[in-house]
């Protein structure tokens, strides 16, 4: 249900939209929400508003600190590496370095006490040939819910990623760990299921507001979603809506600034007996319908051959292969995201090669035969085999 703000909260919410800082942009959300009304109908907005209140209060904590000492804590940023990194996250002693040194030939601390990775540590996981960069974290106690200092550091290299694998221990109560990991991760503007709508927003600085709808909306106009952004005050601006949206996921994009990451769930330490009793419990929740999950033992190796390809699937990865003409056919693939097309392979090779785009030569999956002739927006699929031919 859309809030139907006041006039003088809209205007507030202006004012956290232009703020330019974040200490700015507190004051003025702040300000906001004590201009909203309380009502069912601005129950949501409220809630979505406090996440972004605290997730910008956690950025500017962890500016303080970087600024104080500096060597307060080690540096929380890895460089990307491979087809996509995906951060490993979940409570101290629940085996994301043994896992880690399982999968990669990184050689993290592993240790009988929590608390023994203090900072983030990169390794290679290879998949045929795709190679995952995966990046093990300190432990952070989401069953309790004690705050730990590095926290907004290590959601934040979450929130950097292109995934993310929750370890769970399972000789503990598994539930709790991930109803807190979810909620911390949502108060960080992290998602862990795919939302049914995404939508985009980007403020222009003219040429009024522009609805792109490639989906659908559940339960409103396009002239509603205009309306909604006019009580904003926003009048220029850029709404792509992909999925089934509702006015009310639209309101929330506006304010709650969260991104979905492509989550798998490592439900960890199956060989102990116990454990496996509670993943049964663990499934008759019917977590797996929501979060990929997978039960898997880093003492005896069980299911870990599995995770490469849960990743692959579950991050909608396809590979290309290029050819020049007459030649052989490039060893390592292009990693591209599903729904990719020949321009975007082109794209990819050179950007004077898009630009100077002819047509291109196709084998495999996506061609209707072998060596099919094709345009720019032709969409590729896994394993293809594309010879691109250029102008010039
Ligand atoms: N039985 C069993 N023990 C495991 C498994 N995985 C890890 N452990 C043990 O659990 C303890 C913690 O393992 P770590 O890999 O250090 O856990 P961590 O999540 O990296 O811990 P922190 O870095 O402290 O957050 C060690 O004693 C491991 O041997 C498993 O699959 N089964
Ligand atoms: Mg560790």
């Amino acid at each position: 249900m859309p809030a139907n703000l006041p006039p003088e909260a809209r205007a507030k919410w202006l004012k956290v939209m232009d703020a330019k800082t974040p200490e700015e942009k507190i004051r003025a959300l702040e300000e906001f929400i004590s201009s909203v009304p309380k009502h069912k109908g601005t129950e949501n907005l409220l809630l979505w508003a406090r996440r972004r209140l605290s997730q910008l209060r956690e950025e500017v904590e962890e500016k303080k600190r970087k600024r104080g000492g500096g060597g307060k804590g080690p540096r929380f940023f890895i460089e990307k590496e491979g087809a996509a990194q995906i951060v490993l996250l979940g409570v101290p002693n629940s085996g994301k370095s043994s896992i880690l040194s399982k999968l990669t030939k990184a050689k993290p601390i592993i240790a009988e006490y929590p608390y023994s990775t203090r900072e983030p540590i990169p390794g290679m996981l290879e998949y045929q040939d795709v190679k995952f960069q995966l990046v093990d974290t300190p432990g952070i106690p989401f069953d309790t819910g004690e705050r730990v200092g590095w926290m907004g550091r290590t959601l934040g290299l979450a929130r950097n990623a292109d995934g993310i694998i929750l370890v769970l221990d399972m000789t503990r109560d598994p539930l709790a760990q991930l109803r807190g990991a979810i909620k911390e991760l949502e108060a960080h503007g992290i998602l862990v299921r795919k939302p049914k709508a995404e939508v985009k927003i980007v403020r222009t600085s003219r040429g009024g507001i522009n609805v792109v709808v490639l989906g659908r909306l559940v339960d409103a106009s396009v002239d509603d979603v205009k309306k909604l952004l006019r009580e904003y005050r926003i009048h220029h601006v850029i709404v792509k809506v992909v999925g089934e949206a509702s006015i009310d996921d639209i309101e929330h994009s506006l304010i709650g600034n969260l991104t979905y990451k492509p989550t798998l769930i490592l439900a960890n330490k199956i060989d102990v007996p116990r454990a496996r009793r509670l993943y049964e419990l663990l499934k008759r929740n019917d977590i797996d319908k929501y979060v990929k999950t997978l039960p898997v033992s880093a003492i005896t190796g069980e299911g870990l051959d599995k995770v490469g390809e849960t990743l692959f699937n579950l991050l909608g990865i396809v590979r290309v292969y290029t050819k020049q003409p007459n030649a052989e056919v490039a060893e390592n693939p292009l990693i591209l995201r599903r729904g990719a097309t020949v321009l975007d392979v082109a794209e990819h090779v050179h950007s004077r090669l898009a630009e100077n785009f002819r047509y291109a030569k196709i084998w495999g999956k996506s061609a209707k035969y072998p060596g099919e002739r094709v345009g720019a927006d032709h969409v590729v699929e896994d394993g293809d085999i594309v010879e691109i031919y250029a102008r010039g």
